[in-house]
């Protein structure tokens, strides 16, 4: 049971957005939801450009065949086999969304310093 949760735990963070001093732009000790969405933009956007291989703005499944932490087989949002920029962008929105609801125990729609080192209560 305690492996499991661990396991659980991990796979959160690996798929999170990476909570870079650089994410509060404005300096304020917040990460907003737009700093959020800047952030893993830019992230995904690195990540999206490395698995289109051919460069065609669209990340095949075969591209992505057998690599590790690239772009996730869950933003093919229509099922068509491919994943467009905008469902990839749609995708890492999700991602900080779910990350708000999670952590933004105020709910002012930002995540203070204290919210994001808070760790998770069992
Ligand atoms: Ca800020
Ligand atoms: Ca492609
Ligand atoms: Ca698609």
């Amino acid at each position: 049971m305690k492996i499991r949760l661990g396991m659980l735990v991990v796979g959160i963070f690996v798929g999170g957005v990476a909570m870079a001093k650089s994410t509060d732009t404005n300096k304020d000790g917040n990460f907003s939801r737009e700093e959020l969405l800047a952030a893993s933009y830019e992230k995904a956007e690195k990540k999206f450009k490395k698995a289109d291989v051919n460069g065609d703005g669209r990340v095949t499944m075969d591209e992505i065949k057998g690599k590790k932490l690239t772009v996730a087989k869950g933003a093919d949002q229509n099922k068509d086999g491919m994943i467009t920029w905008d469902e990839y962008k749609a995708h890492s929105a999700q991602g900080v969304d779910k990350r708000l609801a999670k952590k933004d125990t105020n709910g002012d729609g930002m995540l203070s310093k204290e919210e994001r080192s808070r760790k998770k209560k069992s």
